[in-house]
């Protein structure tokens, strides 16, 4: 098998950093080791089929986004980004595997869902991929079909306590499908937000004629995080069910996981790059000649960006420095401007849910190490390893260590990345959300199992290169 050797550069892992070459044999890293070694009288540089020259540049990792909605059907449509679009846009960005979510509702089998995600995703994909599995229906069916997810490599389930109508489960159902966690060992994902009382304060705000998007963020209200995390908590603690709230974006629902941890349960929370830089006030400020106010749209997701004032986004990153969040996913769910999100024209609550991000996340939060906000460590932590051990990857990802798979992204500390549409953009959207930011960092080389897929601003991989992971079971289980 073709072997590469990645040398001159600083391998990074969430656990220290030290220069060192990697040598890989095929699809699977084989040594790490001091730099210009011989190895059993053989000079690796001279031998091997491919020398990569990472001087000056960060070895790490490829990253894992556990949470994206690739082709979704959601608000009266579909996310924007395909399985090929989407995962090559994460290629783009240095992510080397996504987990997205297979989707159940209301009267449809667990199975079915199942396997039509497989069916979008399989010979599409250009990095590798698992799922989790929405349960949007728990019923008596649903509830017996997930004793078979963990055979299928699905180890962990979405439930919604919001979305009345669409995903969302009442407390009952909360309460079952959280006992059906805590006795398989599937983890249990919870969209935390009190979706009924959300539905009454959008609908007042609309009968006022406060019609525009920024009132998205006023009908889901911090309040309405809080308090679902804490029923979602007190429930998982009474079920002994372990639970992981995605998509964290309010300071009073981590402090309600810390309270949590603090007393020893076993419980986790992410959050996204747009909850750590973008927020409300900005939300309320933008206006464009072509969209007026409802250029608020583009950055309508839920949970809601929040006050900048009540500096909620200053909470985010002390909560991933201090461990209260345990990592960094993005929500992947696009939507375009045209006949996407102009869907909600006169009424937020039509406004299709979600913003894209898959490309840019380990750019944002290569930033935040920049910023000050977190260690180069830390940066690999959140955004690699720490979702590869939640999510039942880790050894095969999530680290650079003999016998992972060949995963790594060549990262230019002294590069440079201009964020916009037209600019790195390879998203199926007609707009960013992050159109305009400058990160003092750079995606050089991207491998994704021992295969250069990115180098430079070429694209090298192709559509069907990505594998299905069968995922084991969560790592933070007790
Ligand atoms: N939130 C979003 O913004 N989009 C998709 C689903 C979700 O929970
Ligand atoms: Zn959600
Ligand atoms: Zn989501």
């Amino acid at each position: 098998m073709a072997t590469t050797l990645i040398t001159g550069g600083t391998v990074v892992t969430s656990t220290g950093r030290s220069a060192a070459d990697v040598l890989v044999d095929g699809e699977q890293i084989v040594a790490v080791l001091a730099p210009g070694s011989v190895l059993l009288g053989t000079d690796l540089a001279a031998s091997a089929d491919t020398v990569i020259d990472a001087s000056g540049k960060y070895v790490i990792p490829g990253g894992i986004d556990a949470h994206t909605h690739m082709e979704l059907p959601f608000g009266g449509t579909a996310a924007s980004d395909t399985f090929e679009t989407g995962t090559r846009a994460a290629a783009w960005g240095g992510t080397t595997t996504i987990i997205d979510f297979a989707v159940q509702r209301y009267g449809e089998k667990v199975q079915d869902g199942l396997a039509a995600w497989h069916e979008k995703a399989a010979g599409n994909c250009a990095i590798d991929y698992g799922f989790h599995q929405i349960i949007g229906g728990v019923d008596a069916d649903a509830l017996s079909a997930m004793d078979g997810l963990i055979d299928e490599g699905v180890t962990s389930f979405k439930l919604f306590m919001a979305y009345p109508g669409v995903f969302y489960s009442d407390d009952a159902q909360v309460l079952r499908a959280m006992q059906k966690s805590a006795e398989t060992g599937l983890l249990t994902m919870m969209h935390a937000e009190n979706g009924p009382a959300i539905d009454v304060l959008a609908e007042q705000l609309v009968a006022q004629g406060k019609t525009d998007p920024y009132f998205h963020g006023i009908a889901r209200a911090w309040q309405m995080e809080e308090e679902a995390t804490h029923r979602a908590i007190m429930l998982a603690h009474l079920t002994g069910a372990p639970l992981y709230v995605v998509h964290v974006s309010a300071k009073q629902a981590v402090e309600q996981l810390a309270a949590a941890r603090d007393r020893g349960q076993n419980v986790y929370g992410e959050t996204c790059p747009q909850y750590l830089y973008l927020s409300l006030e900005e939300q309320l400020g933008a206006s464009s000649e072509e969209w007026g106010a409802f250029e608020g749209s583009k950055w309508v997701c839920s949970t809601p960006l929040r006050s900048r004032e009540e500096r909620h986004q200053d909470h985010m990153w002390q909560a991933l420095r201090t461990n209260d969040l345990q990592m960094v996913s993005t929500d992947h769910c696009p939507f375009c401007m045209k006949g996407q999100k102009e869907l909600g024209r006169g009424d937020f609550r039509k406004i299709p849910n979600g913003i894209g991000g898959v490309e840019h996340r380990m750019d944002l939060l290569y930033q935040g190490v920049v910023d000050g906000h977190l260690t180069l460590e830390r940066w690999v932590e959140v955004t690699s390893t720490t979702p590869a051990r939640m999510f039942g990857l880790y050894g095969r990802k999530g680290v650079i260590a003999p016998g992972a798979d060949a995963d790594i992204v060549i990262y230019d500390p002294n590069g440079h990345t201009s964020i916009g549409v037209d600019k790195t953009h390879h998203m199926n959207m007609d707009y960013s959300a992050w159109e305009g930011y400058e990160i003092d960092g750079h995606v050089d080389t991207v491998l994704s199992r021992g295969k250069v897929v990115v180098d430079g601003n070429q694209y090298l991989g192709a559509k069907g290169d990505g594998r299905y992971l069968k995922r084991g079971l969560s790592q933070y289980l007790i």
